[in-house]
């Protein structure tokens, strides 16, 4: 039986990937930090064979202590200040976790895991393409971030390749445009979108407001990209593999969608107003992913569209809000 150990296992994708591992037999191990973690205790109820270890990414002691005790085969590092906006208002934190935290985690898997060919996962992301070269975005494609999240993600990212090359360890990164679902968070987009388009559908609010409609996001499905993810350290190996549907929407339109899915008039101004301090001081207008080289190396395509995806989580934030 093969052992993971995930950073960031209470997060979205901790738990599709948490379900995904189960699935294929994985004994699962997960870091947990916070001393009274709220996601914890839920986490728990749903997968109560997951092994919760506490640690923290900034703490190096603790990180080295959680891989000698899983003693894992493949290390999924998706624990991070994952959300742009607080990145701006906390940038130390944001490098200290995000951009060190995966060098913290690639070090210690390279002092305890020593020659016994662990392998490693990165969580990089199309935030680091930022003002974009060109269109759509490939593994090619140079970077631009454009917010302290972006710029600490492209320093794990090289941090990875240099682990790769200098040391020989099997480390990949997976470059994921944007991914939701049922387990999103409320502070992104599309989860704010869908949870208060249910209370407007089910009478508990007339409004809400929200930033930049215009911004053009790749949306895909979690639940697809994770698979995307243990594709990548199955290869004989390691590489980078951009991860995208190809298909790129502005905000407005996943709003209109939300709309449309939830029976409600397709009329933005009647249900949304626009909040200024939502605007970030540097915005990234444009993603759009070719995951051609996934396509043809781990013979991976996203199997949810964004209708799918949009009609899912209405679905889903309308079962939750009217219990
Ligand atoms: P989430 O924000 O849902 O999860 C992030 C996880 O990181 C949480 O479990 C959080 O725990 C944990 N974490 C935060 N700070 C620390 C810390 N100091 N030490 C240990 N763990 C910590 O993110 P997603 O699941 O959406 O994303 C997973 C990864 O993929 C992230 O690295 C994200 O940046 C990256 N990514 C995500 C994309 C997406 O569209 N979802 C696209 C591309 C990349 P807690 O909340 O308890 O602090
Ligand atoms: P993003 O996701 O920054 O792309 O990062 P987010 O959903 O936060 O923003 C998407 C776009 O929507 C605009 N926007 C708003 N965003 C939020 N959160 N709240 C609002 O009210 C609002 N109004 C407009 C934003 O300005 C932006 O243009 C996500 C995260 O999961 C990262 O961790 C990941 O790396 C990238 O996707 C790929």
């Amino acid at each position: 039986m093969k052992t993971a150990l995930v950073t960031g296992i209470t997060g979205q994708d901790g738990h599709h990937l948490s379900k995904l591992l189960l699935s294929k037999g994985y004994k699962v191990a997960g870091l947990v930090n916070g001393q009274r973690n709220m996601a914890e205790s839920s986490f728990r109820k749903l997968f109560p064979e997951v092994e919760l270890i506490g640690g923290d990414l900034t703490d190096f002691a603790s990180l080295l202590k959680v891989v000698d005790s899983a003693k894992p085969d493949e290390v999924y590092n998706l624990g991070a200040i994952s959300f742009v906006g607080l990145s701006f208002q906390q940038p130390e934190l944001t490098a200290n976790v995000t951009g060190l935290g995966a060098l913290r985690m690639l070090e210690a898997v390279r002092q305890v895991g020593g020659n016994t060919g662990i392998r490693f996962y990165q969580a990089s992301s199309s935030e680091m393409f930022g003002k974009v070269r060109e269109t759509p975005q490939n593994e090619l494609t140079p970077f631009h971030p454009r917010s302290p999240y972006g710029v600490a993600k492209t320093f794990a990212h090289y941090t990875c390749t240099n682990y790769r090359e200098a040391y020989g360890l099997f480390a990949c990164s997976g470059i994921l445009f944007n991914h939701e679902g049922e387990y999103r968070g409320y502070e992104f987009v599309t989860r704010k979108i869908t949870s208060n388009v249910a209370k407007i559908k089910l009478g508990k609010q007339k409004t809400f407001s929200l930033g930049d409609l215009r911004p053009k996001r790749d949306w895909g499905y979690a639940g697809d990209y994770v698979e995307a993810m243990w594709l990548m350290l199955q290869q004989d190996k390691p590489e980078d593999f951009v991860i995208a549907t190809g298909e790129t929407h502005t905000v407005e339109e996943f709003l209109i969608e939300s709309l449309h899915a939830a029976g409600l008039e397709k009329d933005v101004s009647r249900y949304v107003t626009q909040d200024k301090s939502l605007l970030r001081p540097a915005e990234v207008d444009l993603l759009v992913g070719d995951a051609s080289k996934a396509h043809i190396q781990l013979n991976w395509r996203p199997k949810k569209n964004f209708k799918d995806l949009v009609s899912l989580m209405v679905t889903n934030d309308l079962e939750i809000e009217s219990k």
